[in-house]
């Protein structure tokens, strides 16, 4: 009995939909206080006096904060932010100052009676402006990366927060060689995460500077050590508990609003304070997807091998960029996409602005450079005439090729051609219609046109990162899993308990996954992020579960007086292999045997001598070459679209989306997954993206004036298939899949209006307009 691949439901569904599950909203504790914020009206500006004397006096105030009175700085990969504005606000939404009183309504008077005097600064916005000369400076000076020597490459003096270069090969002999030359810009702009709940922490500041936290964070170590970071307070101080989350996808991780809240219950003299971003603050106040601004300039030869690529990324970090350095960087090492290119030239500016500032956002800068790496393909497969299928044949990785970080793909990498012959198969590219059909199509009102795109990501994507489970048996014979990774609805749990339940042999259901995070009970994770999660607790599991069987072997060898190499486990047993009628349960080697147990596997899991670093991995400062990941996921989407040519109105009919998972874990899990991502990278590709006015304020800062997808946006035909490339190092040979499905949606979907309507769209989103607009051009309406 195995129930690796089986969709069995998730381990904490009746939780969720009886309302038993706990968020961090749910929770109170006594004499809590309730927190607002401040918010900066003006996107550039000095703060030349606050005057917070009104809202002081306003009975039912216990705590007031400026930032002039802070002396912090948060981030995680680059500490360049104050806890609340400090001399001046960089972006409209900024927090200048925050109040904790005993009611919300008090609360927010208070915020309305503080006094804020600005004086307007000259503002940038578009990353490519910003780093021209005489542009506005964001920061006068850059911000710590004293955590992270050697891996960001920050220019003083100018807005770039983040330097990464890549360079492989000559790419002017590439040029030289090339039968053409295609060059292209594209644009993506910022999008929100959208979770269902939007950012929450209580915090408490105990005596003795010890400080508890509950919060709607990806990971409690992360919050746990940034804090310490941030605050100077040692880890053993702080605890941090993420009880159940609803949602994250990059929104949550690393820090956010905690230190805030810990400082406002300092203030009110130690007493519990809430705080709860409102929707708007979700959009306004905390961070998004970074925009992008794409340059690729390909040479490609008469039978469409591509011989060089020069690739210029400059990513609009916003205001501050303590996690946009990192997706800047990644964008370094992965920017080129799945592909087989001898020679590469990659430049990724991480720049500010004064915009929202940017951060993770599930599929973690690859939906950003995907858009533009695989609307280039499909140009430039049309430009020389090659079916842009059989172009991306030719020239994506396989076994043999070589990355443009140096790595060579092995036999149990992942196989982008596969899933790229899947996709294709199953959206019937090669019987695309006649000219005949597309007559009739047109005298009919509605076009339609199929597209193509594939996709990779690394899973595990840091290197350098560690996780660890503890497995524990009950007395009745249950065991218990902790880990510290966070559960916010993607069903690794659940996962989790299907590869305990494999190793030990045992029912599922007699797996029970400890739900709170806690940092006080719980193993050592470093974050729930970039789709590492099953591949590193999944691994975790296997070996706290080994351990344990290591254990009951050696009871069980001293009890049935025979060697531990005679020893099998199966049915909860450990028996004697030639003689099974000889055993002890698991339940009596618990009960009468239990060990002081708990395994935490941790430290580097891949070290390569220089490419090390504190937390990351190094790779070359001048060539980018180096170990940045364990591996990749590969994938491609197939979609065929109709569109309406009266109104530009698009509705997929059909996408077909296949991932090479190394080995399906839970198939109902990994279907929901690629469902699910679909439908974000839909919302992204055809409605979603923050729009300014020119003085940078956030326009559609609500779900009234900022589209999401709906029922009523999700395709015909969702069609999910799997490659099973079994990795090597994976449990059981699993990869990652969490943020790969959203990843090149927006692009399949361009190149199918390419397809239907011949012309190219390269700014996102996709809109009705937009396409209304391609319409005419192509003399169609
Ligand atoms: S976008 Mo993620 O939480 O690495």
């Amino acid at each position: 009995m195995s129930y690796i691949g089986k969709g069995i439901p998730r381990v904490e569904s009746f939780e969720k939909v009886t309302g038993i599950a706990k968020y961090v909203n749910d929770l109170m504790l006594p004499g809590m206080l309730y927190a607002k914020m401040l918010l900066s009206p003006h996107a550039h500006a000095k703060i030349k006096r606050i005057d917070v004397s009104r809202a002081k006096e306003l009975p039912g105030v216990k705590a007031v904060l400026t930032g002039e009175e802070l002396n912090y700085k948060q981030g995680l990969y680059l500490r360049d932010k104050d806890i609340l504005a400090k001399g001046k606000v960089r972006y409209q939404g900024e927090p200048v100052a925050a109040v904790a009183a005993v009611s919300e309504e008090i609360a927010e008077q208070a915020i309305s009676l503080i006094e804020v005097e600005y004086e307007l600064l000259p503002t940038v916005f578009d990353p490519v402006e910003a780093i021209k000369k005489d542009a506005p400076l964001v920061h006068e000076e850059l911000g710590s990366y004293e955590f992270m020597k050697g891996v960001f490459h920050p220019v003083p003096g100018t807005n770039i927060a983040n330097h990464h270069k890549l360079r492989k090969g000559d790419v002017e002999k590439g040029f030289k060689e090339s039968y053409k030359i295609i060059e292209n810009e594209f644009r993506m702009p910022q999008v929100a995460h959208v979770p269902m709940e939007t950012h929450v922490v209580i915090a408490e500041w105990l005596p003795n500077d010890r400080i508890k936290v509950y919060t709607s964070a990806q990971s409690p170590f992360a919050v746990r050590n940034l804090m310490s970071v941030t605050l100077g307070i040692p880890h053993a101080r702080i605890e941090v508990e993420v009880p159940y989350l609803g949602g994250g996808f990059g929104g949550k991780a690393g820090i956010h609003l905690e230190p805030l809240t810990a400082l406002l219950s300092k203030k009110a003299g130690g007493r519990p304070v809430k705080l709860v971003a409102k929707r708007e603050e979700e959009f306004n106040t905390l961070p998004c997807r970074q925009a992008l601004v794409a340059r690729i300039k390909t040479g490609v030869s008469k039978e469409g091998r591509i011989l060089a690529q020069e690739i210029t990324y400059y990513w609009d970090a916003g205001a501050y960029a303590d996690y946009g350095v990192n997706i800047g960087r990644a964008a370094g090492y992965s920017g080129a996409g799945p592909y087989d290119i001898e020679n590469v030239k990659l430049d990724s500016y991480t720049i500010y602005t004064n915009h929202v500032f940017g951060t993770a956002y599930r599929g973690f800068g690859h939906v950003e450079f995907m858009w533009a790496i695989e609307r280039q393909m499909d140009m430039v497969a049309h430009e020389i005439g090659m079916d842009p299928y059989e172009f991306r044949m030719k020239n994506v990785l396989k076994p043999g090729s070589i990355t443009i970080t140096g790595e060579k793909i092995r036999e149990n990498t992942g196989r982008v051609d596969k899933c790229l012959e899947s996709v294709a198969k199953e959206i019937g590219w090669s019987k695309r219609k006649t000219d005949e059909e597309r007559k009739a199509e047109i005298a009919n009102g509605k076009i339609t046109g199929k597209g193509l795109a594939v996709l990779h990501k690394a899973p595990a994507m840091p290197t350098f990162t560690s996780c660890s489970a503890v497995a524990k048996f009950n007395d009745d014979g249950t065991v218990s899993i902790s880990v510290s990774g966070t559960d916010m609805g993607q069903g690794t749990y659940t996962a989790l308990a299907q590869i305990a339940a494999d190793t030990l042999k045992m029912p599922v259901e007699k797996i029970i996954m400890v739900w709170d995070c806690d940092t006080k009970t719980d193993p050592y994770d470093w974050q729930t992020v970039a789709s590492r999660f099953l591949f590193m607790g999944g691994n975790a599991v296997i070996r706290a579960c080994n351990d344990m069987i290591e254990q009951m072997k050696e009871v069980a060898s001293a009890v049935l007086r025979a060697p531990k190499d005679e020893l099998e486990i199966g049915d909860e047993r450990v028996y004697i292999k030639h003689n099974p009628d000889e055993y002890v349960t698991y339940k009596e080697l618990a009960l009468g045997y239990v060990y002081p147990n708990g395994n935490a596997i941790g430290g580097p899991i891949i070290g390569r001598g220089k490419y090390i670093a504190q937390g990351l991995t190094i790779l070359d400062p001048e060539t980018g070459q180096g170990l940045p990941a364990i591996d990749w996921t590969y994938g491609a989407h197939g979609v065929e679209v109709e569109i309406d040519i009266k109104t530009g109105d698009l509705r997929i009919k059909k996408i077909a989306s296949t991932f090479d998972v190394g080995k399906v874990i839970n198939k109902l899990l990994a279907e929901g997954q690629v469902k699910g991502g679909v439908v974000q990278g839909i919302g992204t590709g055809l409605f979603e993206g923050y729009i300014y006015n020119k003085e940078g304020k956030l326009l559609n800062n609500s779900f009234t004036d900022y589209k999401i997808p709906t029922a009523k946006d999700i395709p015909d035909e969702i069609v999910t298939d799997f490659v099973e490339t079994p990795q090597l190092d994976g449990p059981y040979g699993a990869r990652g899949v969490a943020e790969h499905p959203m990843i090149s949606v927006n692009a399949a979907i361009a190149n199918a209006i390419y397809d239907a309507i011949g012309v190219n769209i390269n700014d996102q989103p996709l809109t009705s307009e937009r396409i209304w607009k391609a319409l005419k051009e192509a003399g169609l309406n």
